[in-house]
């Protein structure tokens, strides 16, 4: 594994300058024999050297080489990081050189997987550079940042000790299985395993937000034909994304499309109008729109002020109830009208627009941040974000519900010893305590090459 490996670590295309990291053992001899400055063999690490990058005799760029000795860099292994101009011939050009020199394209996420089999960080950790590479707001970045910093590992750390400890006794009474001794006391285990429960529905609840941190909030947007659902996303997007007519029935499909609202992303579903339809794509797209609202994370019910009943208005709130999920009532088109009705005016669920106008989206933007609760992930809880530790999440947590049956069913001490291994084992995947080289190369395949 301590082959030299390298990689272009900042992204392809033209830039003013470029970075390609090396690492391994012979990461500083390799870069040294193409180098024309000081001799790099001989100084000492976190020190930036400038000169030439030759091919024999030619020069192929004037670069600052950075070295990082053993243990001291990402990887904890001897490291260099080469910055040339940014040209896409420069750096093919050296990455060649080097590899002529006997150095490996590295593979993808290959850095961080050293990092981690090195013991820098522990595989929680290492994913979340992967996530935080890839945020693009603030709720993300919350996100990633915790979790690189051990804010995941850290709760599954305590949880298995506890149970590590409970473990182990079970296996002592084993070892004494002929003079029935109970080291273990199964009320005490029971407890404790009511207590890890708590936490591990904490963190699988927390997926949710954490995958709507990820993917963004789905908001969507549902009513009438002609209501002006699609003029509405434009506005939000402040593109124009979708289809705009006065002719009913206009948007057949869902369209799709982000925005970021107070640090957090917000993903848009405009839909088909609600309506009885007989044209067959049509009736789809409607369909559609029911499936979007039962996936979304909160429903705007976008009305015609100039044309919807109240009746109607508040019927629909009502099925919006029974939906139990959080709503707003958008009534669009006031430049149409005089007066709005006094029973919505009263009503906390809503407010009104003129889309076409782009009047009162500011206003709704700021009811939508709300209503969705995102605030709450602020306070520096724990969050999931990764589907990978839902699933051993909910694994473990099966597996010490079998534990508890056992206990009640009174089943033999090897038995329960084996069910509390399997949860053990579980909450071992998440931090990579427990590990194999297919879970690995699944997780840092995903990585790009250079990270
Ligand atoms: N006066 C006025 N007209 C609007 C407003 N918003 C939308 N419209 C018009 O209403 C018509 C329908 O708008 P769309 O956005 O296509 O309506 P929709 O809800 O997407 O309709 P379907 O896709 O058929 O379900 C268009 O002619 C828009 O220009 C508004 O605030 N005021
Ligand atoms: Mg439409």
């Amino acid at each position: 594994m301590n082959d030299t490996i390298v990689a272009l670590a900042t992204p392809p295309g033209v830039g003013a300058i470029a970075v390609i990291r090396l690492s391994g053992a012979e990461s500083i001899a390799l870069t040294a024999s193409c180098f024309d400055g000081k001799d790099l063999l001989t100084q000492k690490s976190h020190t930036i050297h400038f000169g030439n990058i030759l091919d024999g005799e030619e020069i192929v760029d004037e670069v600052l080489v950075s070295l990082f000795l053993n243990q001291r860099s990402f990887t904890k292994e001897e490291s260099v990081e080469i910055s040339c101009h940014g040209s896409q011939y420069i750096i093919n050009r050296i990455i060649q050189l080097l590899i002529r020199k006997g150095a490996r394209l590295a593979n993808p996420g290959e850095f961080t997987q050293r990092a981690y089999l090195n013991g820098r960080f522990d595989l929680a950790q290492a994913e979340a550079v992967a996530d935080l590479i890839a945020s693009e707001n603030e709720s993300s970045h919350a996100a990633a940042l915790n979790q690189m910093r051990g804010g995941i590992s850290k709760e599954i750390k305590a949880l298995r000790e506890k149970l590590v400890h409970f473990a182990s006794m079970i296996e002592l009474e084993l070892d004494f299985s002929e003079e029935d001794v109970e080291f273990a006391s199964r009320d005490e285990l029971k407890e404790l395993i009511k207590g890890i429960d708590k936490v591990l529905v904490k963190l699988i609840d927390s997926f949710q937000l954490g995958n709507v941190i990820k993917n963004g909030v789905p908001v969507v947007i549902v009513g009438k034909p002609n209501a002006g659902k699609s003029t509405l996303l434009n506005a939000l997007l402040e593109e124009e994304k979708a289809i705009v007519s006065d002719i009913a029935g206009t948007t057949r499909d869902t369209i799709e499309d982000e925005i970021n609202i107070g640090g957090v992303k917000f993903r848009f579903i405009d839909t088909a109008g609600l309506r009885e339809t007989t044209d067959q794509i049509e009736a789809i797209g409607v369909e559609r729109a029911n499936q979007k609202m039962k996936e979304s994370s909160l429903i705007m019910y976008l009305f015609d002020l100039s044309t919807e009943g109240l009746n109607v208005i508040l019927a629909q709130e009502q099925q919006l109830i029974e939906m139990d999920k959080p709503y707003i009532l958008v009534g669009n088109k006031r430049d149409k009208v005089e007066s709005e009705p006094a029973a919505l005016l009263e009503n906390e669920h809503y407010i009104s627009i003129a889309a076409k106008q782009e009047t009162g989206v500011a206003a709704l933007k700021d009811m939508i941040f709300a209503k969705s609760q995102m605030d709450n992930f602020k306070t520096g809880n724990v969050v999931v974000t990764n589907a990978r530790h839902h699933q051993s999440l909910v694994n473990t947590q099966n597996a010490l519900h079998d534990v508890v049956r056992g206990i009640d069913n009174q089943i033999t001490n090897d038995f329960l010893a084996q069910d509390i291994r399997h949860s053990l084992y579980y909450l071992g995947e998440i931090t990579g305590e427990i590990s194999t080289d297919d879970l690995l190369d699944n997780i840092f395949s995903k990585f790009c090459i250079g990270k």
